[in-house]
C-alpha cells in the first residue's frame, strides 16, 4: 500500500486560526458574532475558574484540582456541537463540557470540594464530574476506560433505535497505550456506533512525553489501522476544533460512523495540583507553547473583528470573576456530607448487613473535626 499522503488529514494539521489572530476565511465555521463571544466567554470562565481553584487547593480549601488551561477550545468545541440527547465520557480536563451544556457553577464547585452540594456525594475524586442532567458521565481516573464506555453507549443508543444520540469520549495521549484505546477503537470500526472519540495530545502524560508514547507518526494515523478517519486538528485554535468536531458530531449523527480526532494542544500548567512540571519539562517548550495560547489567538482574532477591546476584556474578566468568587463563596459555606449518606444508593433497598453496619457506625460518635 502507498504512503499516505504528507497532508491527509491524520497526518496534517487542520488549522483555520493562524497564530497572529487572522483566519483562513475559506475554512472558518459559520457563526456569528454572538456565538463567537459566547465562546471567547465561556473559555475565559474556565480559564478564571481554573486560576482561581488552584488558588483554592493552595490555600487548603480542596485536596486535589487537575486544571484545563491551555486545553480549553476542544472541550468547549465539543460542547457547543452537542444536543442535548448526547452523552459525554471526559477524561481529566473536560469537565467544562458540563458548564458549558448548562451545569450549575455551584454544583460543578461543589463537586471539588466532596460536600453537601455535591451530586456525587464526595465519592469521587476532584474534578471526576458527573451530571445526570447534562449525559455526563464520571471520569473513573483509570486511564482508558472513558473511550469503551463511549463506544458502548453509542452502539445501545443504536441498538435500542435512539438514532439521534451521539456519544463522545474523550482520552488524553498517554492513555492510548491502554488496552481500553485499543478495544474501543476497533469495536468501533466494527460497530460503527454513533461516537466521536478525541485524544487531547497535550504532549505530556505527568512526565511520559508523548513522543516516548507511541512511534507512530501521528495518534490519529492510528483510527485508519482500526477502519474509522482519523484526523488531526490544531487544538489550541477553538475555530478548527469546532469545524472537525462539529462535522464528526454531524457525521456520527447522520448514521455514518465514529470518527477519532487528535486535538494537538499543550497543557500549560502542571499535570495536577500534586504535580511541579519544573521537575521534567523544559521552560523554553513550556514559552513556546504560551505563545499559541488559545484564548490569546481567538482574542486576537476577535479584537481584528471589532468584537473585543481591551475594555471589553476587562469588563468580561471582571463580571466573571464576580460570578466565580460569589459561587466559591456559596459552596464553601455548605456543610459536609452526614457519615450516614455513606449506605444511600448502593441498593435500591438497603440489605440487613449494611443495616447493621449503619447502626454499628452509629453508636460510634463521630469523630472530632478539623
Ligand atoms: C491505568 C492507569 N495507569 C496509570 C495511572 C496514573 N496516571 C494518572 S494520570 C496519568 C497520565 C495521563 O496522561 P494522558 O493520558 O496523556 O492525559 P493528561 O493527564 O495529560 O491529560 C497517569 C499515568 C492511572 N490513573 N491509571
Amino acid at each position: 500500500m502507498p504512503p499516505l499522503p504528507p497532508d491527509h488529514p491524520s497526518l496534517g494539521l487542520y488549522q483555520v486560526l493562524r497564530e497572529d489572530g487572522t483566519v483562513d476565511e475559506a475554512k472558518a465555521p459559520a457563526l456569528d458574532d454572538d456565538a463567537l463571544l459566547a465562546l471567547f466567554r465561556h473559555m475565559l470562565r474556565i480559564r478564571l475558574i481554573d486560576e482561581r481553584m488552584l488558588m483554592r487547593q493552595r490555600q487548603g480549601k480542596v485536596g486535589f484540582y487537575g486544571a484545563s488551561t491551555g486545553q480549553e477550545a476542544t472541550p468547549i468545541a465539543t460542547a457547543v456541537n452537542l444536543q442535548p440527547q448526547d452523552w459525554v465520557f471526559q477524561a481529566l480536563r473536560e469537565a467544562v463540557i458540563m458548564l458549558v451544556r448548562g451545569f450549575p457553577l455551584e454544583t460543578w464547585l461543589a463537586q471539588i470540594y466532596g460536600n453537601s452540594g455535591d451530586v456525587n456525594k464526595g465519592r469521587q475524586q476532584p474534578m471526576h464530574m458527573a451530571g445526570r442532567a447534562v449525559n455526563h458521565v464520571s471520569w473513573s481516573s483509570c486511564l482508558g476506560p472513558q473511550l469503551p464506555q463511549a463506544v458502548g453507549a453509542a452502539w445501545a443508543a443504536k441498538l435500542r433505535g435512539d438514532d439521534d444520540v451521539v456519544t463522545v469520549g474523550f482520552t488524553g495521549d498517554g492513555a492510548t497505550s491502554e488496552p481500553d484505546f485499543h478495544t474501543a477503537t476497533n469495536f468501533a470500526g466494527v460497530a460503527k456506533p454513533p461516537c466521536v472519540l478525541i485524544c487531547q495530545n497535550n504532549h505530556w502524560a505527568i512526565s511520559v512525553p508523548s513522543s516516548k508514547q507511541t512511534a507512530s507518526e501521528t495518534f490519529a494515523v492510528k483510527a485508519h489501522a482500526y477502519g474509522l478517519p482519523g484526523i488531526r486538528v490544531d487544538g489550541n485554535d477553538i475555530l478548527a476544533c469546532h469545524a472537525v468536531i462539529g462535522a464528526a458530531i454531524e457525521r456520527a449523527r447522520a448514521g455514518e460512523g465514529p470518527t477519532f480526532i487528535e486535538a494537538v494542544t499543550y497543557r500549560m500548567g502542571a499535570h495536577s495540583s500534586s504535580d511541579d512540571p519544573t521537575r521534567y519539562r523544559d521552560e523554553a517548550e513550556v514559552e513556546a507553547w504560551r505563545k499559541k495560547d488559545p484564548v490569546l489567538r481567538f482574542e486576537r482574532y476577535l479584537q481584528q473583528r471589532g468584537l473585543v477591546d481591551e475594555d471589553g476584556r476587562a469588563a468580561l474578566e471582571k463580571e466573571l470573576t464576580e460570578e466565580i468568587l460569589a459561587a466559591i463563596r456559596r459552596v464553601e459555606e455548605l456543610p459536609m456530607l452526614g457519615r450516614e449518606t455513606l449506605f444511600d444508593d448502593v441498593y435500591a433497598e438497603r440489605p440487613w448487613h449494611l443495616e447493621e453496619q449503619a447502626e454499628e457506625l452509629n453508636r460510634h460518635p463521630p469523630a472530632p473535626s478539623h
